[in-house]
């Protein structure tokens, strides 16, 4: 490629990335030493050396930052990417599907190493991951899967949504005792977390006929939109509502705003079970006002960067790399608190 069309390319990825909204996260200083033990061995004679972290060009197409456990996770990105010396360009696509598209088709004009995305729902994508592919980048699903076939991307670095669901859902039975009526604020329509933890919530309660969900609405994953959605369910269902099943603990916590505006005591006339284990989850509990937040773990970025790394040096990666998670009941808020990293 002459000089001319190098300049080219690179005016148009700079362009592509100042519409979207990408930041370049570069090191501050000069390339942090990588941890000890990941530096590349020289290289036999005839072969190219392998890869460090100082040398990777990596693209992240985040969501948004639609409530805590998004902000942990940012966060966690762009800290490892710094203590690294990774170069990292970052998107924030403010929850709209077309500005991670947008982004993708920028880092692709930039010739990254790798491309890292969260994508906000589970359709639309085999275009720009076709796309990607076809340039020969790497794409990593962190978070949240994509509805694509297996080989436009390289691995899913993420959670079992269904299982949170059912560990929600088993949470939820044990503390209404098998019975009562159940209201749901589902996720971001059309988002694997929504999808899945949506299933995996009426997989567990199955069991129990006594356990009805009488109303269920999207709340977007968001704390204002939580609220707005919980005094529908309160005009319209009122006292009747014994639990409340909440996607994320953002949503449930704009819900037990609603519920104490509406007269009532959220954790004890209505119970509370809600996905991600913030911080804001835990102060819930300890003040009475939460009943169990089953963990969602948004701290990716070390897995990420390492499977970045292994990936650009054609290192064989599994399909699905999982998260290790737990579940929290008010009884261990207090003395848990403080280990909390998110
Ligand atoms: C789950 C993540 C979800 C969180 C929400 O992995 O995608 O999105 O549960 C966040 O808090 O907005």
């Amino acid at each position: 490629m002459n000089v001319r069309n190098v300049l080219y390319v690179v005016l148009v990825g700079a362009l592509m990335l100042a519409m979207v909204g990408c930041t370049t996260v570069a090191p501050a200083a000069p390339a942090a030493e990588a941890p000890a033990g990941e530096q590349a061995a020289a290289a036999p004679a005839g072969e190219t050396a392998a890869k460090t972290y100082a040398d990777l060009v990596v693209g992240y197409a985040q969501i948004g930052a639609e409530s805590e456990w998004r902000t942990a996770n940012t966060a966690s990105i762009k800290d490892e990417a710094e203590r690294l010396g990774v170069e990292l360009k970052f998107s924030d696509a403010q929850q709209k599907q077309e500005n991670q598209i947008k982004a993708i088709r920028s880092f692709i004009a930039q010739q990254v190493d790798v491309i890292g995305v969260s994508p906000v729902v589970e359709t639309g994508w085999e275009t720009v991951f076709q796309e990607a592919k076809d340039a020969g980048i790497p794409l990593i699903l962190v978070d949240r899967r994509a509805a694509v076939p297996e080989d436009l991307y390289v691995t899913y670095l993420g959670s079992d949504f269904i299982e949170e669901g059912r560990r929600a859902g088993k949470a939820m039975s044990d503390i209404l005792g098998g019975e009562g009526k159940i209201v749901e604020l589902v996720g971001t329509v059309g988002s694997a977390p929504a999808n899945d933890r949506y299933t995996g919530f009426r997989e567990a309660i199955t069991e129990f006929p006594g356990m009805e969900i009488i109303a269920s609405q999207s709340g977007d994953f968001t704390r204002a939109k939580g609220k707005e959605v919980m005094e529908a369910f309160l005009k319209s269902y009122g006292d009747e509502i014994d639990a409340l099943y909440a996607h994320n603990d953002d949503m449930a916590i704009g819900a037990i705003q609603a519920i104490e505006e509406y007269g009532l005591k959220p954790g004890e006339d209505i119970k509370i079970v809600s996905i991600d284990a913030v911080r804001g989850a835990f102060e819930a509990m300890i003040e009475g006002k939460l009943n169990c937040t089953v963990e969602c773990n948004p701290l990716l970025g070390p897995q990420f960067f390492e499977l970045a790394l292994q990936v650009v040096n054609g290192e064989e990666v599994a399909k699905w790399v999982p998260s290790e998670e737990g579940v929290f009941f008010p009884e261990q808020a207090a003395e848990l608190l403080p280990t909390r990293q998110y």
